[in-house]
């Protein structure tokens, strides 16, 4: 599968590559490095890990990738973004599995459950991601590797590396430990980290409420030997009381974790099998007055129960590389509404499941010495249901008692259970004019089939999966899945000094799944519901590195996307306004200087279905520097927002806590205030290994 990956950006290091990293980190700490991949004449670019050292969460690395950005729920909270689509669009696998959020509103986001210092990589797949990459990826497909070790010497050694982290607008703390025991054909190693941050400041007060509290834990065994792998890896998310203030609730608990075992087995040259199985049960708890003003007291108790399952084979064909396999998962949610100060009360806001099975074929061709094809078609069937539900609301002779009762009788009546067919076809073709100048074009059929929360979300309620914008919505059992035809064009230009690759992309999306205004009656007023539109998103991202010395670099990357319904006139929610990152490093052996200048334009195309508001355009300064301090230590700091802008993240929603009085809130109107983002940070972070 590794085999047939596009041309793919890599943020911290991978263990293959970590020897060379380690010759070239002393150097070359926070430069972005092109390096040539062998495989399939695509480039690979690399930020060392180093980068992740003002970083608390993983997903923020994204805002450096080309194309991609976060929306951001609060500190912990990261939902990938790419091209415009975001959610369960993206494809996020963590070590190889598909991540399950356990929270109806992804408090608990796939992209955040590994913390940024035991991250060893993130990896974008650039522009359309082949039907090998996942069994639904619409929006792109996001891959984090967490840290893992490669023993190379015939007896065990022990090693293992440590950091030390704090950052100044929060109070920010993080440590972070991995150990390892490693051979030739056996590694063991172990990992932890503790983070926890109070509320962020801002130029004009505080955030609250923005504190985060979280343990991580991971741990795993390789074995290698001549003809086979296996790698069983575990890992434990603890996230304590944690704020989402974009949120209608906060975190009080995310407590859950993966267990993956791969195993690979090569019976010949040419052929080669790769089996991985893994489990993720995570349980979590919200509510709407752990740090707000409540008077009606909410809680919602989630659970999600994972397993999943692949089976691929790889052989080499004298007309190519082919891959075919068979893969699937089996997920359960359940979400129930309570009330701490009465027993009574009780709400099943969801009790569904989903399965999913898949087959695919890919073959990779050379079809000439400058053509190389990858060409995929997958079929996968989704199976959805979801079981009876109660509120105890319906129970009350009243208005809310009446709108409940139908509801639940309509729910309980319906044909819930639902199977689609999807079909992806994927192909990728690169064209190596000369030997700094490549062609890549893309073409692509991918489908998504809606999401537990769009199907079966039966009371008017914002479990919408992070969607963040203050309303209500309803699911919808009559959903057909969304169909996406996609384009992509790219340019890579690479010589020794200078590297440049502009891609277009043009996606039309039939079926889009966007709430409308809500037709059926009883509803309250102002609520959507979950409807088949039409939509399309086009732009362009540019990926730009200039060598002016041996010691200068000028790094940028800049994104465009546009979203826009076709049906109607209106544009797609929740869309990263045009952005640019220009940095311009300096580097010596020992220590290395960087200043990056960040610029947002105002975001004004904005969905009027979804009363989303307009946000202005601003610009950052950000400085950072790293001196290695010997051989097994080495400092990272750096100032973030040097000015201490004031600026609201168009990805960032609007304040929803009652008691964040420096941000504003205003109960009639939950669009009125955007989260402001970080004021001047000074953040510095010590690593050790031996
Ligand atoms: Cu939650």
């Amino acid at each position: 599968m590794k085999k047939l990956l596009l041309p793919i950006l890599i943020i911290s290091g991978s263990p293959m590559a970590q020897e060379i990293i380690e010759e070239q980190r002393i150097e070359k700490l926070d430069k972005v490095e092109v390096i040539e991949s062998t495989e399939n004449s695509t480039s690979t670019v690399k930020l060392l890990p180093e980068n992740a050292h003002s970083i608390i969460d993983t997903s923020d690395i994204l805002k450096k990738f080309p194309g991609a950005n976060v929306n951001r729920n609060g500190p912990l909270t990261g939902i990938a973004q790419y091209r415009g689509l975001s959610g369960s669009r993206v494809n996020v696998q963590i070590d190889g599995t598909n991540m399950q959020e356990s929270c109806s509103n992804s408090m608990d986001a796939a992209m955040s459950h590994v913390p940024a210092t035991l991250v060893d990589a993130v990896i974008l797949k650039r522009g359309i991601s082949p039907v090998s990459s996942g069994i639904e990826s619409i929006g792109g497909s996001v891959l984090v590797q967490a840290k893992n070790v490669q023993g190379h010497a015939d007896e065990f050694e022990f090693g293992g590396e440590a950091s030390l982290g704090f950052s100044s607008v929060n109070s920010g703390k993080k440590t972070s430990v991995l150990l390892s025991l490693a051979s030739k054909t056996h590694d063991l190693y172990l990992g932890i980290n503790s983070e926890n941050g109070d509320n962020f400041d801002f130029s004009d007060g505080t955030n609250f409420n923005t504190e985060y509290d979280r343990d991580f834990y991971l741990m795993g065994y390789n074995y290698r030997g001549e003809k086979q792998h296996l790698s069983i890896k575990y890992n434990y998310n603890d996230t304590g009381n944690t704020g989402t203030p974009s949120l209608p609730m906060d975190i009080v608990y995310a407590e859950g974790g993966v267990l993956n075992v791969d195993y690979s087995y090569d019976w010949s040259e040419n052929l080669s099998i790769d089996t991985m199985f893994s489990h993720q049960n995570t349980d979590h708890l919200m509510s709407n007055y752990l740090f707000r003003n409540t008077t009606a007291k909410k809680e919602s108790f989630t659970q999600v129960n994972n397993n999943s399952y692949s089976f691929v084979m790889n052989t080499k064909q004298t007309f190519g590389n082919l891959a075919l396999a068979i893969e699937g998962d089996f997920t359960t949610h359940q979400a129930d509404i309570s009330n701490p100060e009465n027993a009574m009360f009780n709400i099943t806001n969801f009790d569904t499941h989903k399965n999913r099975n898949s087959f695919y074929v890919e073959l990779e061709s050379e079809l000439n010495k400058t053509l190389n094809l990858i060409s995929g078609m997958r079929y996968t069937i989704v199976e959805m249901d979801a079981n009876d539900v109660f509120s105890s609301v319906s129970m009350m002779q009243n208005q809310m008692g009446n709108l409940h009762r139908i509801l639940q009788q309509r729910f309980n009546a319906a044909n819930r259970n639902i199977t689609d067919n999807n079909i992806d076809l994927s192909f990728n073709l690169q064209h190596q004019l000369n030997e700094n100048l490549s062609l890549e074009y893309g073409l692509a059929y991918k489908t998504r089939s809606p999401s537990y929360q769009e199907r079966y979300l039966w009371l008017p309620l914002e479990a919408t999966a992070g969607m963040a914008d203050g309303l209500q919505y309803f699911g919808n059992l009559s959903l057909n899945p969304e169909h996406a035809t996609q384009v992509e064009l790219g340019l890579n230009y690479q010589d020794d000094q200078f590297t440049f690759s502009p891609h277009i992309f043009y996606h039309q999306i039939k079926d889009y799944i966007q709430g409308t205004p809500t037709t059926s009656m009883p509803a309250p007023p102002n609520t959507l519901t979950f409807n088949n539109v039409d939509a399309k998103l086009y732009g362009i991202d540019i990926e730009l590195s200039y060598t002016l010395s041996d010691n200068i670099t000028l790094n940028s990357v800049s994104s465009y996307v546009r979203g826009q319904r076709t049906d109607i006139v209106d544009n797609l929610y929740r869309i990263a306004p045009l952005n640019t990152r220009l940095e311009l490093l300096y580097s010596q052996k020992y220590w290395s200087l960087s200043s990056e200048l960040v610029a947002y334009h105002a975001q004004k195309k904005v969905s009027l279905t979804n009363k989303e508001q307009a946000t202005a355009g601003y610009g950052l300064f950000n400085l950072a520097g790293t001196y290695s301090i010997n051989k097994n230590a080495s400092l990272a700091m750096g100032i973030n927002n040097l000015f201490d802008k004031k600026y609201a993240n168009h990805l960032n929603g609007y304040n929803r806590n009652n008691l964040n009085l420096d941000v504003g809130f205003d109960m009639t109107n939950l669009q009125a205030y955007r989260l402001p983002s970080e004021g001047i940070n000074f953040y510095a972070t010590l690593y050790f290994n031996w």
